[in-house]
């Protein structure tokens, strides 16, 4: 779904919900911590948002995607799942592919499970349910990529994938804590944070062999403002209706997670 877009851009797949959320964050304190946004492109027939990379100014990066959140599915879908249930096929054959025991006898029978099974399967075996976040995947210097973290679910396994990320510099977790603190701040004084449920984003980590060190948000496709006058807290457990996503108690544990790494 990406495209190489010109000089240090990249190009996204249109989503009509993210372009809203990039016209919103214009302005708003979050901005120079998300990518630049530059408008719709349309190429061969197709919509694309025009984004810049965030790995342009990286000699040879290493990059992770970090999901943030106690939830990746919105509260609408549930409804939805629950008044007409649409039976996922493909979600079946994702299930079985890492564990052919977790399907019940019904699913089993059916080839076949609703999105939000699927969605808090992947949640509870990885670390979102327990720690608020959890690891989508990791690209090294050479190219290569892994997304083999579908079962990476306690801190010290956590821990493990972080010590790897950054070939243990310890000096490179020590610019991303300062990094995530700025966020932190930050966060606790954005409009569009306090006003919008941020579901599926993403914490990007970039760094190099010469130390540079940068951690972006990214990835608003699921994001979406709340109606007139409502905010959330990002950081109380989740109840049906109340629509908190966890943001906030996922980037806490992350930072304890970080420090306890830099202090070794
Ligand atoms: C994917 O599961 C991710 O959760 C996607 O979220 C989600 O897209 C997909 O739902 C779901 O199949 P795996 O990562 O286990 O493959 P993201 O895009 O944030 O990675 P949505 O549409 O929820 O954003 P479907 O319904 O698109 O298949
Ligand atoms: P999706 O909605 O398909 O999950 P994301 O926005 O999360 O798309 O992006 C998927 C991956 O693409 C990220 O993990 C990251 O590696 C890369 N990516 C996304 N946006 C950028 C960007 N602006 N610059 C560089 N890489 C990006
Ligand atoms: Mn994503």
């Amino acid at each position: 779904s990406f495209k190489a877009g010109e000089e240090g851009t990249i190009l996204k797949k249109f989503c009509e919900n993210e372009k809203l959320c990039f016209e919103r964050l214009r302005g708003d304190v979050l901005q120079p911590f998300v990518p630049g946004y530059h408008g719709v492109v349309e190429r061969e027939g197709e919509n694309f948002l025009r984004l810049t990379d965030l790995l342009g100014d990286f000699d040879g990066p290493s990059v992770m995607d970090c999901k943030m959140g106690v939830r990746t599915y919105l509260e609408e879908e549930l409804v939805r799942a629950r008044e007409r249930p649409k039976l996922r096929n493909d979600m079946y054959e994702k299930m079985l592919e890492v564990d052919s025991e977790a399907p019940t006898p019904e699913e089993h029978e059916q080839r076949a499970v609703t999105k939000p099974r699927y969605m808090q399967w992947r949640e509870t075996l990885s670390s979102t349910h327990t720690l608020g976040f959890r690891i989508e995947g990791v690209k090294r210097p050479d190219g290569t990529c892994s997304t083999d973290f579908k079962r990476t679910r306690s801190k010290e396994e956590v821990i493990q994938v972080f010590r790897d990320f950054v070939a243990g510099n310890i000096n490179i977790i020590k610019t991303y804590l300062k990094k995530l603190e700025e966020i932190r701040k930050i966060l606790g004084s954005s409009e569009f944070f306090m006003t919008h449920e941020v579901i599926g984003s993403s914490l990007l980590f970039i760094h190099d062999h010469t130390e540079k060190a940068e951690v972006r948000l990214i990835d608003f496709g699921k994001t979406t403002a709340l109606p007139e006058g409502q905010t959330l807290n990002h950081q109380v457990p989740w109840e049906e209706g109340n629509r908190e996503d966890g943001y906030l108690w996922g980037l806490d544990n992350l930072l304890q997670l970080l420090n306890s790494v830099a202090k070794e």
